[in-house]
């Protein structure tokens, strides 16, 4: 069994009588790897050494463009190493191959990009008046704090722990308790890349080893992505300190689908949208808005397509894997225990057992309908593969509908007519609103973020450069000279 140290002030950090937590294979429901809780006096070296390297003389002398190159040098690593970080992925979260290639490959594109742009990360001057010279110079924030959830391990640290590189700043990274490989790896990559202190790997229980970060008077910035509780909870600590926060907390998000699209296209979408990662994506389709002329056909060919799916172990690289843990399929297998009570599943709706794979956390592909648009499972993320479907019959009753959670991640319309889709695109109140596709393909270069509950700030692109630089004015008064 692997054993995962931690990583601090450039020295690997080996168990040593702290508690000891263990990772499994959601697949097989077998033990993967140790790792270690961390202490709260782990946690304030961490940040110590951070300051330390953050101020140091040594990594102000690390030119813009050399940041840059070392990111490019990580994307390249990342790629010659991609089918081994694959299954470390596939292994940790239970993803099939494919979804983990997908991951790693979309990690060294955020390095790339941000390796790219880290030399043109460009301030301004401001017209003042003769005898003045305005400039506004980014600088950046300091130390920065990266809460990483579980089910995008390596492409969600990627994101922002690259931008944060390239902007100059100091990373802390805090994986998720339950995936801790992909993230460990990269640290292994960075140890002797970076002065000490520049990028360090933080294990542990996010109830306790969380709020020892996020409440360290010391940090400058946290980026976090998890719960809607769990961000408030972050932001409650960082406001004591006066510190910014970027979250990403998920969603509910729709698929809005009209009559008069490609159907074809539409299905497809709908589906990938929903059973990508088993659900446990923040950006998942998780409500199909579907025209009421329309319902009864897609559903009819949808839920032969759900029925058709395979699911089993993220090695088998079948459409769709395992949940994460125990308490992920316990607390969705009970709530559909009572949705099929309640006469909402048409299909899916129970759990599986997979031959040799008893004791990983299987549950069908499930549609639901007939579930009132106030009810919670119409308004709340399950994060599973679970697709609730709404009824509308005018432009209007969609978008009041697409509207109507507390979420704003992302939302996609499905329609051929111009004005439709761009009428409900300018109406829908999300961070990302994809037309007649759902995704774009990662969308590496484009902001992602949410309204509403679903977070603030965004992240991804050129603008998430800005969450780790903060802007100096600066205003130099000049005389002419007197040569004589
Ligand atoms: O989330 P938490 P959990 C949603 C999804 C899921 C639910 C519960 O609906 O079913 O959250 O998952 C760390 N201070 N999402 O319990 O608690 C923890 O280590 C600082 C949506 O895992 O939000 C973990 O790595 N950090 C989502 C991460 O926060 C803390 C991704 C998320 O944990 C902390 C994951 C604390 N007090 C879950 N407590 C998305 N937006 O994609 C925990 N953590």
């Amino acid at each position: 069994m692997q054993k995962i140290p931690m990583f601090i002030n450039g020295e690997w950090v080996h168990a040593d009588g702290e508690e000891i937590l263990h990772v499994t294979n959601p697949s097989t429901g077998e033990v993967l790897a140790q790792i270690i809780n961390a202490s709260e006096a782990q946690v304030n070296e961490a940040v110590r050494a951070a300051r330390s390297a953050f101020e140091s003389e040594e990594w102000r002398q690390v030119k813009a463009f050399e940041r840059g190159q070392l990111l490019v040098a990580c994307a390249r690593y990342i790629r010659l190493h991609a089918e081994e970080w694959s299954l470390l992925e596939c292994r940790d979260v239970g993803k099939p191959l494919t979804q983990a290639r997908a991951d790693i490959e979309a990690a060294a594109r955020y390095f790339e990009f941000y390796g790219g742009a880290a030399d043109k990360i460009m301030g301004d001057t401001i017209p003042i008046e003769d005898g003045l010279l305005n400039a506004v110079v980014l600088e950046p924030v300091g130390i920065t704090v990266h809460i990483v959830p579980w089910n995008y391990p390596i492409q969600i640290t990627a994101r922002s722990v690259a931008a944060a590189i390239a902007t100059g700043n100091a990373v802390i990274v805090k994986s998720a308790e339950d995936t801790p490989l992909t993230t460990h790896a990269m640290t292994e990559w960075f140890a002797d890349k970076l002065p000490k202190g520049i990028f360090q790997h933080i294990t542990g229980l996010g109830r306790d080893v969380g709020p020892y970060l996020t409440a360290h008077p010391d940090i400058n910035h946290i980026t976090f992505t998890g719960s809607v509780p769990t961000g408030i909870a972050v932001m409650k600590a960082a406001a004591e300190n006066v510190v910014p926060v970027t979250l990403e907390l998920g969603g509910k998000s729709p698929n809005i689908v009209f009559a008069d699209a490609s159907m074809e296209q539409a299905m497809e979408g709908v589906l990938r949208a929903i059973i990508q990662n088993a659900g446990q994506t923040c950006s998942a389709g998780a409500r199909l808005l579907i025209e009421e002329r329309a319902k009864e056909s897609f559903i009819a060919q949808l839920v032969e397509k759900f029925q058709a799916l395979t699911v089993g172990p993220g090695e088998a690289d079948v459409d769709m894997g395992p949940l994460l843990n125990e308490r992920q399929y316990s607390k969705i297998s009970a709530l559909l225990q009572q949705a099929k009570d309640d006469g909402y599943v048409i299909t899916g709706g129970k759990t599986l057992t997979i031959a040799g794979y008893e004791n990983g956390y299987y549950i069908e592909p499930t549609i639901l309908d007939g579930v009132d648009a106030n009810h919670a499972l119409a308004q709340e993320e399950i994060f599973g593969p679970v697709l609730t479907v709404l009824t509308f019959t005018t432009v209007e009753e969609a978008i009041t509908l697409a509207n109507s959670t507390d979420f704003g991640l992302v939302a996609g319309v499905w329609s051929k007519d111009l004005d439709t889709a761009h009428y409900v695109a300018s109406r829908v109140k999300a961070g990302q609103v994809f037309v007649n596709n759902y995704g774009a393909a990662g969308g590496i270069q484009m902001p992602f973020g949410g309204y509403k509950k679903s977070g603030i700030g965004r992240e991804k692109g050129f603008v998430a450069l800005r969450n780790y630089t903060q802007m100096k004015n600066i205003a130099i008064r000049y005389a002419p000279p007197n040569l004589t």
